[in-house]
């Protein structure tokens, strides 16, 4: 049995019991309280999750297993993997262990490859990843063992696996659609003698410096891992998972809202937005010129993207780990220049327009000038490296929430004559 496997075994018990005493010895006290704002406002603030994977403070951003994410950013993704499922950074025994069976897990069945080969040229490489991770789905072991009659208590197990599948699978897929979507020549298979982030650096094929390249690649994979359980791509993942659909159904889902603009998908804009300005300017545009097109688009009602956050009221610090990445390997490169003055410039603007609760920015608004510096240059494609990282932090969550025993989610809406009659009788 894997070591991580051994771990979770020892710790799952316990967990149970907590999730169970809670439920009997506090079920009914209140901890959250439901406004109407909250309603019309996306369910925001409302507390009504349970995720011990990571959790989002709105001072201080993204915290795993109570160790903030800029402390961790030298790890290996697998680390954080171990780390968001165990509570504990491992040892170096059961890190190698963990890479050691995730190498084993990469084989990809023909029908995805011949699935690859048939999507439209232009294609999205989202509509790709998402509509190829549910297709793998005819591998779970989950769904298999679940119609021969499988114990509630073994449900983690067999997600677990789905988990560890999927996880050593998606890199090997999403570079593979980088290869064949964007015409770069064959696919390029995995080399077992790399970490999980290196190699997934290593199959896109890009020609650059190859050690930095592989060290900014599981930067990149270790802080987009998780951000806790509310955002749309973990909430869309959990609900699905919680009807029991098996890992692949739900990370697909997730991964379609990852494809949203307002959410992952804002990395692709970011760039986009950057290099637009580029081109409209022939140039760096100064720091006024850059003011008066981002107060346009403002005045438009367009959003400036890689800005705002529904939760946090501070610079994430997943964009400061980027910055840093950046002023040290390229700080004279003309789309990192721009990612310098929008900082100085769009805060302040968000500010005065006096709309965005949070002016700061956030993961998105750093890493494409990165990856555009080491030659991925398809900004349709910067969402599903974020997704390759974001499955770590998705499937953890799908472990933990089967391992608790979570029912299915079933929240209450009402009809707006309701909340009219509600609000008006308080
Ligand atoms: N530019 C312009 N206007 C903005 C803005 C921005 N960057 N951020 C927020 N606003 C506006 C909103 O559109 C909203 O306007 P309306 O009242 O006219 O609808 C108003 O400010 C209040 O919004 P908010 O309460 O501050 O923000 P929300 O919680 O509703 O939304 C978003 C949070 C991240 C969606 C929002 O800040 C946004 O659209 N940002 C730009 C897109 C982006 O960078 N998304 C990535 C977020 C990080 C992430 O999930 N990555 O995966």
């Amino acid at each position: 049995m894997s070591l991580l496997k051994t771990k979770l075994l020892s710790q799952i018990p316990d967990l149970k019991e907590r999730v169970r005493n809670l439920g009997k010895n506090h079920g009914s006290k209140v901890v959250s309280e439901v406004t109407v704002e909250a309603i019309l406002g996306g369910m925001r603030g409302i507390r009504s999750l349970i995720c011990d994977t990571s959790e989002v403070g709105l001072d201080t951003g993204l915290i795993i297993r109570g160790i903030p994410i800029l402390e961790l950013t030298d790890k290996l993704p697998e680390d954080i993997l171990w780390l968001m499922l165990t509570g504990e950074l491992p040892t170096e025994a059961e890190s190698k262990d963990l890479q050691a069976d995730l190498q084993k897990r990469t084989d990809i069945p023909d029908y995805i490859w011949a699935m690859l080969k048939e999507f439209p040229k232009d294609a999205h490489p989202m509509n790709m990843l998402s509509g190829l991770v549910s297709a793998l789905g005819n591998e779970s072991k989950f769904k298999n063992e679940y119609f021969k009659g499988l114990k509630k208590d073994l449900y983690w197990d067999y997600t677990l696996e789905d988990s560890l599948d999927l996880i050593a699978r998606i890199p090997v897929i999403a570079a593979a659609i980088y290869r064949v979507r964007f015409n770069k020549g064959d696919i390029i298979k995995a080399d077992p003698s790399l970490d999980w982030g290196a190699n997934f650096a290593h199959m896109l094929g890009v020609e650059t410096e190859v050690e930095s390249w592989y060290k900014l690649m599981r930067m990149y994979m270790v802080v987009h891992c998780d951000h806790e359980s509310g955002n749309v791509s973990a909430l869309t993942a959990h609900v699905v998972g919680s009807a029991l659909s098996d890992v692949y159904f739900s990370l697909s889902a997730g991964l379609a809202g990852l494809a949203g603009p307002l959410h992952g998908l804002a990395n692709q804009e970011c760039l986009k937005f950057i290099i637009d300005t580029l081109d409209h300017f022939g140039k760096v545009p100064t720091d006024d010129e850059l003011k008066a097109y981002a107060k346009d688009r403002l005045d438009r009602g367009l959003v400036i993207p890689g800005y705002g956050h529904a939760v946090l009221r501070v610079t994430d610090p997943r964009f400061t780990a980027s910055i840093e990445y950046g002023r040290k390997l390229i700080p004279n490169d003309d789309r990192f220049v721009m990612v310098e003055k929008l900082f100085k410039i769009v805060p302040q603007l968000l500010i005065e327009q006096g709309k965005a609760k949070d002016p700061w920015p956030n993961v998105d608004a750093a890493t494409g000038a990165l990856l555009y510096h080491y030659g991925i240059k398809e900004f349709e494609y910067y969402t599903v490296i974020f997704s390759v990282s974001r499955a770590l932090g998705i499937c953890s969550q799908l472990v933990l929430s089967r391992a608790m025993g979570e029912p299915i989610t079933r929240p209450k809406s009402v009809t707006t004559d309701w909340l009219e009659k509600a609000a008006n009788k308080q």
